[in-house]
């Protein structure tokens, strides 16, 4: 009856731990995000020498942001010169843009000129 207490206690303890895990990574997003609550999150990861999503499609006037997971250097160029282009971005470093006209945009990475993206921006 013991042992059996003691392996419950055993569980219980790990169960805990792993909510607490839980708790924390979900918090660990949310300071990640750095937006106000209740504005979408617009992201675009750049990883293996690509945008991903390609194609975002957000509201006039969100903010989106590109981060780079890659170990290479990558830049976030319009095509049409419509916003402004990024610096380099270094890995982890990330780059925010906010479009009010709503259309459609075609950017590149000026480094790759091969890897393109589109951000679709609604009403
Ligand atoms: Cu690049």
């Amino acid at each position: 009856m013991i042992t059996f207490i003691r392996k419950n206690k055993k569980a219980v303890l790990l169960t805990i731990l792993i909510v607490l895990n839980f708790c924390l990574a979900a918090w660990g997003d949310d300071m990640a995000g750095g937006a106000p609550a209740g504005q979408r999150q617009n992201k675009i990861e750049i990883k293996d020498f690509m945008f991903n999503p390609p194609t975002i499609t957000v509201k006039s006037g969100e903010t989106i942001t590109w981060i780079n997971r890659d170990d290479e250097p990558h830049t976030v160029v319009s095509v049409g010169k419509q916003f402004k282009k990024s610096p380099a971005l270094d890995t982890d470093q990330q780059y925010t843009v906010t479009i009010g006209t709503p259309g459609t945009y075609s950017y590149f990475c000026s480094v790759h000129p091969k890897m393109t993206g589109t951000i679709v921006i609604e009403k």
